[in-house]
């Protein structure tokens, strides 16, 4: 008698303190529009992903995971998310930078070292002048990416 009394309100206060926690916990959806999305440069000259699409209110962390140091540089000319004139080092070894972009729109974005504006403002390899040739004299896809910024909901 005394144990399942005891069961029935331990179970009882199992439940007020999931209710209390479910109550306090924001919902799923202000949960995603608060999460970081992460772009990574590994250990090559590159961002990964390439493209992310987020939400407004949400907050993009560049990461350096690379031993060289590089760069976020805002491609003005295209972008229409805010944050123009961006121009920041990612120190080597772990570096970090943050956006929260406040507006819909397109964010692209190319690392100065290891990219440049041609006359149409298209991010491209910096070529003989210090670009990155690989084994077949290409040189290939310059360090650049794109953040989309969809509206509200
Ligand atoms: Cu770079």
């Amino acid at each position: 008698m005394l144990s399942s009394r005891f069961r029935c309100l331990a179970l009882s206060l199992i439940l007020v303190c999931l209710l209390a926690l479910v109550a306090s916990s924001p919902s799923w959806a202000e949960a995603r529009h608060r999460t970081v999305r992460q772009i990574i440069v590994p250990l090559e000259d590159r961002f990964t992903p390439f493209a992310i699409t987020i939400r407004v209110g949400q907050t993009v962390e560049w990461v350096n995971n690379d031993a060289d140091d590089h760069t976020v540089v805002s491609d003005d000319a295209f972008n229409t998310a805010g944050h123009r004139g961006v121009d920041v080092i990612l120190p080597a070894n772990g570096g970090t930078y943050r956006l929260t972009f406040k507006h819909a729109g397109v964010f692209p974005f190319y690392c100065r070292f290891h990219a440049m504006l041609d006359t149409q403002n298209q991010p491209i390899a910096p070529g003989p002048d210090g670009g990155i040739k690989d084994s077949n004299n290409n040189f290939g896809t310059p360090m650049s990416g794109v953040v989309t910024v969809l509206g509200e909901d």
